[in-house]
């Protein structure tokens, strides 16, 4: 028993926060790579802040930049020691707005088109309309309460 209460004590610990923050993996299996879309890759997905990116690769073969929108265009690489370079980046959306990232690797951005721009929006609970913020509140804590009610019953077994 005692494997299966913390099981479900570390279930309603992390769930919470996979339910109101999502985890994108930028490429899906594909990764971070050249001759990928990513601007199709993009399309239709709902950034938030809070979100998060992970940007995959085999270390050495590609890095990740964040970048502004000119440089996105240009495919100007800047200084190396500004790259993530670890193969499994993960970087949080703090902010709303325009984000842009490059592959500073020869001439991946500019030929190999390895280059991602998103658009972030404010958080799930802070949106502006009303109407989803409260049903995301209201699907979180009928959530919460779930999990509560499990762990007590396990705690009773
Ligand atoms: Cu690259």
């Amino acid at each position: 028993m005692a494997f299966s209460k913390q099981f479900l004590i570390i279930v309603a610990v992390v769930l919470p926060s996979i339910a109101l923050a999502t985890e994108y993996r930028v490429g899906d299996t594909a990764g971070w790579t050249i001759k990928f879309d990513y601007a199709n890759w993009a399309k239709g997905k709902d950034f938030r802040v809070g979100d998060k990116l992970v940007f995959t690769y085999p270390v050495g073969a590609h890095n990740v930049f964040k970048v502004n929108g000119t440089t996105f265009k240009d495919c100007t690489i800047p200084p190396l020691n500004e790259a993530l370079t670890t193969g499994n980046d993960v970087i949080t959306l703090a902010t709303p707005g325009n984000k842009w990232y490059i592959c500073g690797v020869g001439q991946h951005c500019a030929v190999g088109g390895q280059k991602l721009s998103i658009t972030v929006l404010p958080a799930g609970l802070e949106a502006p309309a009303p109407a989803p913020s409260s049903a995301n509140g209201v699907a979180a804590s009928g959530f919460l309460v779930l999990i509560a009610s499990i762990i007590s019953f396990v705690a009773t077994i």
